[in-house]
């Protein structure tokens, strides 16, 4: 199976060992210690210079080295994902909590002592392999469970349904949001005209527009989100009994997101946010973590709901069906090649093991064609199965053969079954034996190509939404619906999707309206199919505005989310010389202690000298630091400090954007000179009690480790949207 390398494959110990990275380990190479070679193993004397006639004569054919050397450059590019091309990924292990076999056969959900190898990556969707990591846009979220029975790939997002619902739309929803294709503009950006025209005359992709439009889709970090597999699918247990189920990936750190300016502002600051924050949390050892959660609805459940469980643009309410967590998945170890394997590896919806299977879902079924097609393309050709992070630790038997980079050396004279010259081999496997059955589904149906009149209800659950979310949230939504709509140009189409919000909520249609400078149009108030041009919809189905019993769900406000470590955040001392040495070191120890990363932030890089001489390593400067790339501010006191930081206008406009994108910032009390010097001087809290503190989200105290106390408590509340309050911040 495995390509011959010229070096010797090393095990590190620092990696964890598992069945897939001892299985990676005969394609790794090392070349510490080794010669240079050309790719057929021939030692290179010279790397500098290419073969010539004479010293300054015209360069010879003849020089394989350079002929090769530039020939693979020219080749290095592969074609990028048509959706999902940006994306970070990291190797982990999964566990079960208990058994799972009640419900189904799936080997790796049986046994809690066993640990199954995994390899997940996370993506935006619309932006090229380039763009910044903090657009605004839904975040892709693909395990693939490298199991003993083959691998199961969970190819999810971090938003638990989607725009369309059947997979034909789906070319036609990328070719909208992509940037337009007569300038190619704008960059992993939903905001402009073909966007939203399309989803003005989509009304089914309501719900998820109201999830796309709110902070689910700018996360702080992708160990802070949600993931979901959006379908519902089916568990089989022994006896082939089928129950649906639908999966959630839920992070133990909590759900939690920037500010729309802060993300704009990342996007300058450090495109590679989010890909820097996975990347440096595994390799300080800070794993991040998810419990895989199941909602189990058994078969005889599936009319009871008010809508369609094959419908992807439908949750199911964690009030109706509540979330087991049945087991725990942890990145443990950072890619050791981008391009082999976050760029290689392939998922696949289709990719499940015995005792998973698929439900009618139409959204569900294009993607089982979709997924291989575009691997054939992208990768080059049907083998791609054989890239080493694609390969399964289950091994591989089966007839077919041949194909662009065959890997293989299949042995044998026979490549085709029934046959007896090879003894039958490879044989098919019975259930009992692990041979994967598919559901034996009962189906007595016409022919048809129509939408099932119990997908018609598109706005009862966008409404849940909205409804569920908090005031600050729904204030982020109305923000993003009057930016994202402010940027469309045709008037039209911006009026077009007032009437659509008019038909979630009349008063988050009006709130975004004015916005916009536009009143929802009158006479179409409410009344959507009459707002759209008899001949700009081919739909052939209605729109039915229902109410949802269920009027909130708390499960869907990330207001509710946990809020009990400041565990990986990043937390900047804004210092000068002069600083008081106790009052930085004591309070950067109790942020240290409690797992913040801290970062001493000063005028220029190299040391600052404390007021008693010590010498404090600066991390950053205000050249190479940002606010928006931390999570809150401390400023230490030293009255030569102080002064320092109060005229520094960088350190004033650090303060000043930490404070209107609502982070936690503390000040020693013989630091209230540089507080003092900033806009929000006239809020800074009358007292220093845990109260205001968890208000308010500022500690100003002459105690350095009660300080730091109140602080660590205040940076875990991630956000005080309530500064937002009136809404009219200055930058
Ligand atoms: Fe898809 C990639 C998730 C609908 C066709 N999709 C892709 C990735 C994720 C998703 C996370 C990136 C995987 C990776 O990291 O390599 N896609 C979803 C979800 C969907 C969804 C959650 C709706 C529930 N996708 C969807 C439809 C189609 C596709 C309806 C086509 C009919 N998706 C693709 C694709 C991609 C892909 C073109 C691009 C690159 C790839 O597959 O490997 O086949």
């Amino acid at each position: 199976m495995a390509t011959k390398n010229t070096a010797k494959p090393t095990a590190d110990p620092k990696q964890p060992d598992n069945a897939k990275t001892k299985e990676l380990a005969p394609n790794t190479e090392e070349s510490t210690a080794q010669f240079l070679t050309t790719n057929h193993g021939v030692k290179v004397n010279d790397d500098q210079n290419s073969l010539k006639a004479g010293e300054r004569g015209a360069t010879l054919l003849e020089d394989f080295i350079l002929r090769e050397k530039i020939t693979h450059f020219d080749h290095e590019r592969i074609p990028e994902r048509i959706v999902h091309a940006r994306g970070s990924a990291a190797h982990g292990v999964f566990k079960v909590y208990k058994s799972m076999s009640s419900v189904t056969r799936a080997g790796f959900l049986q046994d809690p002592s066993k640990e199954t190898p995994v390899f997940v990556r996370f993506s935006t969707v619309a932006g090229s392999r380039g763009s910044s990591d903090l657009a605004r846009d839904a975040r892709g979220f693909a395990v693939k469970f490298y199991t003993e029975e083959g691998n199961f790939d969970l190819v999810g997002n971090n938003i638990p349904v989607f725009f369309i619902q059947d997979a034909i739309k789906f070319p036609d929803l990328i070719h909208a949001v992509k940037p337009e294709p007569d300038n190619e503009m704008p960059q992993a950006a939903s905001a402009h005209d073909t966007f939203w025209d399309f989803i003005s005359l989509m009304p089914e992709s309501a719900h998820m527009v109201m999830w796309v439009m709110s902070d689910r889709a700018i996360p702080r970090s992708y160990r802070m989100m949600e993931g979901f597999g959006v379908h519902t699918f089916r568990f089989l247990n022994e006896k082939n009994e089928s129950t649906f189920v639908k999966f959630h990936w839920k992070p133990l750190l909590g759900v939690h997101a920037v500010a729309w300016d802060e993300a704009q502002n990342i996007s300058g600051k450090d495109p590679d946010f989010h890909r820097r924050d996975l990347w440096d949390a595994i390799a300080s050892g800070n794993f991040p973590e998810w419990e895989l959660g199941v909602q189990i609805i058994p078969e005889a459940d599936e009319h009871k709901f008010e809508f369609d469980l094959l419908d992807p643009t439908k949750l199911v309410p964690e009030e109706l069906v509540p979330v087991q967590r049945i087991g725990k998945l942890t990145l443990n170890r950072n890619p050791d090649n981008f391009f082999a394997e976050t760029e290689q590896v392939a998922f696949h919806v289709g990719h499940v093991v015995p005792g998973i299977d698929f439900t009618n879902d139409p959204l569900l079924q294009g993607r089982l064609f979709s997924y291989t097609d575009t691997q054939l393309i992208r990768l080059g050709g049907p083998n791609f199965h054989e890239i080493p992070i694609n390969r399964p630790i289950a091994p591989v038997h089966n007839n077919q053969r041949d194909g662009a980079m065959r890997q293989t050396i299949n042995k044998g004279k026979t490549s085709y079954n029934p046959n007896t010259l090879g003894g039958g081999c490879p044989f098919q496997a019975k259930a009992m034996e692990g041979g994967f059955t598919s559901y034996t589904e009962r189906i007595d149906a016409k022919k048809i190509r129509e939408r099932s009149p119990s997908f018609f209800d598109h706005f009862s659950q966008a409404r849940l939404f909205f409804n569920s979310q908090s005031d600050p949230e729904k204030n982020h939504i109305v923000d993003a619906l009057r930016f994202e709509l402010g940027k469309v140009q045709a008037i039209a189409v911006r009026e077009r999707m007032l009437v659509v919000l008019a038909n979630i909520d009349k008063g988050l249609a009006n709130e975004v309206a004015y916005g916009l400078g536009l009143s929802v149009p009158k006479k179409i108030d409410g009344t959507l199919n009459q707002s759209i041009p008899a001949d700009a919809n081919p739909q052939t189905y209605e729109s039915v505005n229902k109410e949802s019993s269920l009027l909130k769900s708390d499960a869907l406000s990330m207001a509710n989310t946990i809020k009990d470590s400041i565990a990986t955040r990043k937390v900047a001392i804004l210092a000068a010389d002069g600083v008081n040495e106790k009052s930085l070191n004591v309070v950067k120890q109790a942020l240290t202690k409690a797992g913040a990363v801290v970062d001493v932030i000063a005028p220029k890089l190299g040391i600052v000298t404390g007021e008693h001489d010590a010498a404090i390593p600066v991390q950053q400067s205000f050249l190479t630091a940002a606010s928006v790339l931390y999570d809150a501010v401390y400023v230490p006191g030293g009255t030569n400090s102080v002064a320092t930081l109060a005229a520094e206008a960088n350190a004033v406009h650090f303060l000043n954007e930490a404070f209107k994108h609502c982070k936690a910032i503390a000040g020693d009390e013989a630091a209230r000179q540089v507080l003092e010097a900033t806009y929000f001087s006239k809020k800074l809290p009358e007292d220093n009690s845990l109260e205001t503190v968890l208000r308010e989200g500022i500690v100003i105290h002459d105690d350095a480790a009660k300080l730091g106390d109140q602080f660590i408590k205040a940076i875990a509340q991630h956000r005080f949207w309530e500064r937002e309050k009136p809404r009219r911040v200055p930058a």
